[in-house]
């Protein structure tokens, strides 16, 4: 009855007012902001550093976090994966696996990574959870329109972590990173002020080259691109503007731990949404393989 009244109120204001409804939405994503952290006291100097410039700038990079053994063999392992069970890797413009830290100790040593897991904790203000980890393969074939992820998004409207490790080195060939500096949403003027300028609706999680082009026109030093070894780590808050920028040679090989506010985890979503995820008792050496 209640969400029946909220329904009607709101389509009342959208079809009196379009631009009052605008206000109300921004209003609101400034509001669920609030719930967030915006200064960081970590007795380490560092890690403050750290978070303070994925706030402000909307992410921070951590060169040569894992050494290029590791990378490798998370790569192995990847096709060992795609050969012995392919039903778990899906194919849209990369081809990916959910749940990988069920695959192996390998993947875990990413997804269980305790400094990661500090710096989400610390950005979000309350114990994160890693809603779930991925790791994908770009080739040119499948990411050359769009790129990984799809084009130019939004992953929500409201602060959301996230922690990428490139497995290969990466560079403006083969589908770097990239994201529009300062475009996290709780940086509300700036919010306001990019939707003004990209026409979108405040809503928007998707957007177009075309659509992003005139922020990058007025100010070019807003698009970063992460070019970088393998090994790398991308801290991110992917509230802001971002995207696989389309491969045009070569490979990529990354993995992605998204963390959420513990709060809002949520297991029958996780496994709904991003199903086929590797499952917790998974064993690679099973024999009923599933090709
Ligand atoms: O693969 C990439 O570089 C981008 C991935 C992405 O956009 C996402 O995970 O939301």
């Amino acid at each position: 009855m209640m969400n029946a009244l909220k329904k009607s109120a709101k389509s009342l204001v959208w079809k009196v007012s379009p631009k009052l409804n605008a206000t109300l939405r921004m209003e609101r994503y400034k509001s669920l902001n609030t719930k967030f952290p915006n200064v960081f006291n970590d007795e380490d100097a560092q890690k403050n550093a750290l978070l303070q410039q994925v706030y402000d700038q909307g992410f921070a990079v951590l060169p040569s976090y894992f050494d290029a053994a590791w990378c490798e063999k998370c790569i192995a392992e990847f096709h060992d994966m795609k050969e012995c069970h392919p039903s778990f890797v899906q194919s849209r413009e990369d081809d990916r696996i959910f749940g990988c830290e069920n695959v192996s100790e390998t993947f875990a040593r990413f997804h269980d990574d305790k400094f990661l897991q500090s710096i989400a904790d610390q950005y979000y203000g309350e114990t994160a959870k890693i809603n779930v980890s991925l790791v994908n393969h770009v080739e040119p074939t499948k990411g050359s329109v769009l790129g990984s992820g799809g084009d130019w998004h939004r992953d929500r409207m409201i602060r959301q972590f996230k922690a990428l490790v490139y497995l290969k080195d990466v560079t403006d060939e083969n589908g770097p990173f990239q994201y529009i500096v300062g475009s996290n949403t709780h940086h509300h003027a700036q919010f306001k002020a990019d939707t003004a300028v990209t026409g979108m609706p405040q809503n928007a999680t998707r957007l177009t080259d075309k659509d992003v082009q005139p922020l990058v026109d007025r100010d070019p030093s807003r698009l970063k691109t992460f070019t970088a070894p393998k090994g790398t780590v991308v801290l991110v808050d992917t509230s802001g503007i971002h995207r696989g920028m389309p491969i045009k040679d070569g490979e990529r090989y990354a993995m992605f731990n998204y963390y959420i506010p513990a709060s809002e985890y949520d297991s029958n979503y996780v496994h709904k949404k991003f199903a086929p995820v590797v499952p917790e008792n998974f064993s690679m050496n099973k024999n009923d393989q599933d090709r």
